[in-house]
């Protein structure tokens, strides 16, 4: 195949759009992609901060990368989220990316400070900490965004994670999830900070590629949390699909998008306005407790009982 743009030998192929493109063409495609999808889905402005949710994967760092390469002012948010070797590389490799580009990085310790980890968080009947950890993580986010003054979180959901999530939903049919998925989560609060996912329409692949023909050192292993979860079995059936029906991911989200979100209950996005502020810290949330501040005291008394066994 010839380079789309050169007409040079092509090293990445396109299948859903039968195109293919050089390793010197590529990245400028892909950014173009990304750049389109902000203005398109006006995910943010040039005068905006925006603050990158980092885990020092892939497809976070392609997406600072591709950010900052198009002008924007992004900076980086890492959680240290006490997952073992596993949180330590990544964050090694976050803070090397962040380092030898001269960028911003925040971070958060969730151990140092609020006294737990996410393994401490693990769901009695799932034995993962994934959905725990999935609020730990929206909340610091939103938190620091908030109060450092960033306009807009930003995170590297790709096409994958992105279709996964929809046929997750629509195998357990969730509607009040189903209503929320987008590119886009508007504010609906003064201290709920605008979300955004500018890489939902390029595939991992597409992703990767980039990160290697960028030459991103990102973090190759997946989190050991994630063995047996929902989502990679959602992701390798969708593959599968893809393999004999290239482009159906791509059609299966951007289907629903365009056509069933609006048919779903809440799924023209005014969401909750009934917020108010959680007593203990002060966050949104629509109960008087927020749901961080009560995953935080089980995994507090789970991180303290494991330490007073050590120490017997
Ligand atoms: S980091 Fe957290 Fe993921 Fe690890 S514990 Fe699960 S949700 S798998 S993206
Ligand atoms: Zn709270």
């Amino acid at each position: 195949m010839r380079c789309h743009a050169c007409r040079g030998p092509a090293n990445v192929e396109i299948r859903r759009s039968r195109t293919a493109y050089c390793a010197r063409c590529y990245p400028a495609w892909f950014r173009t992609q990304v750049q389109e999808r902000i203005d398109h889905e006006r995910m943010f402005r040039r005068d905006q901060g925006i603050l990158v949710a980092v885990s020092g994967g892939k497809d976070s760092l392609a997406l600072w990368h591709a950010l900052t390469e198009l002008g924007y002012r992004a900076d980086g948010m890492y959680i240290r989220l006490g997952i073992g070797d596993y949180s330590q590389r990544s964050q090694a490799k976050s803070e090397a990316f962040a380092s030898e580009r001269g960028l911003t990085l925040h971070q958060v310790d969730l151990k140092e400070a609020q006294g737990f980890a996410v393994p401490d968080l693990l769901d009695t009947r799932s034995g993962k900490p994934c959905a725990a950890c999935g609020t730990v993580k929206r909340y610091h986010f939103n938190k620091v965004a908030a109060d450092l003054g960033y306009e807009v979180v930003a995170t590297g959901h790709n096409l994958d994670d992105e279709a996964a999530t929809l046929f997750g939903n629509v195998m357990h049919w969730n509607v009040d999830y189903l209503g929320r998925q987008g590119p886009v989560l508007a504010s609906t609060h003064p201290k709920l900070v605008r979300k955004v996912k500018p890489l939902y329409r390029l595939s991992e692949r597409e992703t990767a590629a980039y990160a290697i023909i960028e030459r991103l050192d990102y973090i190759l292993e997946e989190c050991p949390m994630a063995k047996g979860a929902k989502s990679l079995a959602y992701k390798g059936m969708l593959n599968a699909l893809e393999e004999e029906q290239p482009g159906a991911k791509y059609g299966f989200l951007v289907g629903f998008l365009k056509q069933g979100r609006h048919a779903v209950p809440g799924g023209d996005f005014d969401q909750a306005t009934d917020l108010r502020e959680c007593t203990r810290c002060g966050q949104p949330t629509t109960g008087e407790l927020c749901a961080y501040c009560k995953m935080a005291d089980r995994g507090r008394k789970k991180s303290a009982s494991k330490a007073a066994k050590y120490a017997r």
